[in-house]
């Protein structure tokens, strides 16, 4: 029988100078363009095509630009602050599971960020899980007091449950941040169907608990790729509306310094799924580990760095914990390629 992952898979070499050769295509109808194409396949060399020998579809699939995501347009750049209301997190655990405390960072975020995204569980390599009651404690109320203040941001609930969804969803999030792309919990696929929300669905191996133990791939960058295919494919026969869903490939999630690495450099490549992608990168520990800094807490300028880079592959959202410094820096970055601030 064939193979179906005998394919060839295009990634588009991003660009983001301030002038465009003849035949430049936009990518993904954002601010980076594109005029070269490499063509990868498993168990051969790669290669770069021009982009005006692109099929119509390919053609479509990369260069269209993604329409309104949850009600946020997507012709710029967009920035997730991070909210962490658990005691165990590994970058600010413990800093933001009273209430007050957490309604105060999120507000203090709103004024930079795009989204906010909320999470009650951690997920950190090693982590332990968190019942649905006690997760939904520490989501929820934060949630509808922000609601009830006024905050009129989408707000994301980051959870791989559907209680904790539902639940957050009641108290005025908006969109739903599944780092195991709804296979953790059988009924979050249904949940999202039936209510209008948009999901991220994150690539992942495994549980918190032991995705580090080991991962393998045959092809990280191929692999993450195919398995965001196949998630995406899911969610929209369980009814998730194709616009409704963005993608992630998961930075250090089952992924190792090397995985991560290989993700990162051709990051551009997950656009050929012609959905939104997001990256988190924000403080994570290949960061600490390149950067020299053993404190999650200290790794703010590793992490903008990786933000743009993302941003230059032409990503449309950046969860980071660093809003206001993400915000300076990208408004420079895009004050220097395009001349428009953030
Ligand atoms: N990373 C974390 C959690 N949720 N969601 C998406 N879509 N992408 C990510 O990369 C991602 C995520 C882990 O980071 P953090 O929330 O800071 O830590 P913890 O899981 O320890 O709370």
């Amino acid at each position: 029988m064939k193979d179906a992952r005998l394919r060839d898979y295009l990634r588009p070499i991003a660009m983001s100078d301030v002038e465009r050769p003849a035949g430049a295509l936009p990518l993904a109808g954002g601010a980076c363009w594109f005029d070269r194409v490499e063509v990868l396949r498993r168990g051969t060399e790669p290669r770069i095509v021009a982009a005006s020998d692109l099929d119509a579809a390919a053609r479509d699939r990369l260069c269209a630009p993604r329409p309104d995501f949850g009600g946020l347009s997507l012709d710029r750049p967009r920035i997730m602050g991070i909210l962490n209301v658990t005691p165990d997190s590994f970058s600010d655990g413990g800093l933001f599971l009273k209430p007050e405390a957490a309604v105060m960072q999120a507000r203090m975020m709103a004024s930079g960020a795009d989204i906010l995204d909320i999470g009650g569980e951690s997920t950190r390599p090693g982590a332990a899980e968190v019942s649905v009651d006690e997760e939904t404690l520490r989501t929820a109320p934060v949630i509808g007091a922000l609601r009830e203040g006024g905050l009129d941001l989408p707000i994301s609930i980051d959870t791989r449950k559907a209680g904790v969804a539902r639940a957050a969803l009641q108290a005025g999030a908006s969109w739903v941040n599944d780092v195991t792309a709804l296979q953790f919990d059988k009924g979050m696929a249904a949940l999202v169907a039936e209510s209008a929300a948009p999901v991220i669905l994150m690539h992942s191996i495994a549980t918190p608990a032991t995705m580090q133990d080991d991962p393998r791939y045959d092809d990280v960058l191929l692999d993450v790729y195919d398995a965001l295919a196949t998630r995406v494919a899911e969610a929209e026969a369980a009814g998730i509306a194709h616009d409704r869903i963005a993608i992630d490939p998961g930075i250090g999630f089952g992924k190792t310094l090397t995985h991560n690495l290989a993700l990162l450099q051709r990051l551009s490549l997950f656009h050929d799924l012609g959905l939104p992608v997001l990256l988190g990168a924000s403080r994570k520990r290949f960061i600490g580990t390149i950067g020299a800094e053993a404190e999650a807490a200290r790794r703010m300028p590793g992490s903008l760095a990786v933000a743009l880079w993302g941003v230059a592959q032409g990503v449309q959202m950046i969860r980071v914990h660093d809003v206001t410094e993400t915000r300076q820096a990208l408004s420079l970055w895009q004050a220097c390629t395009t001349g428009g601030a953030a």
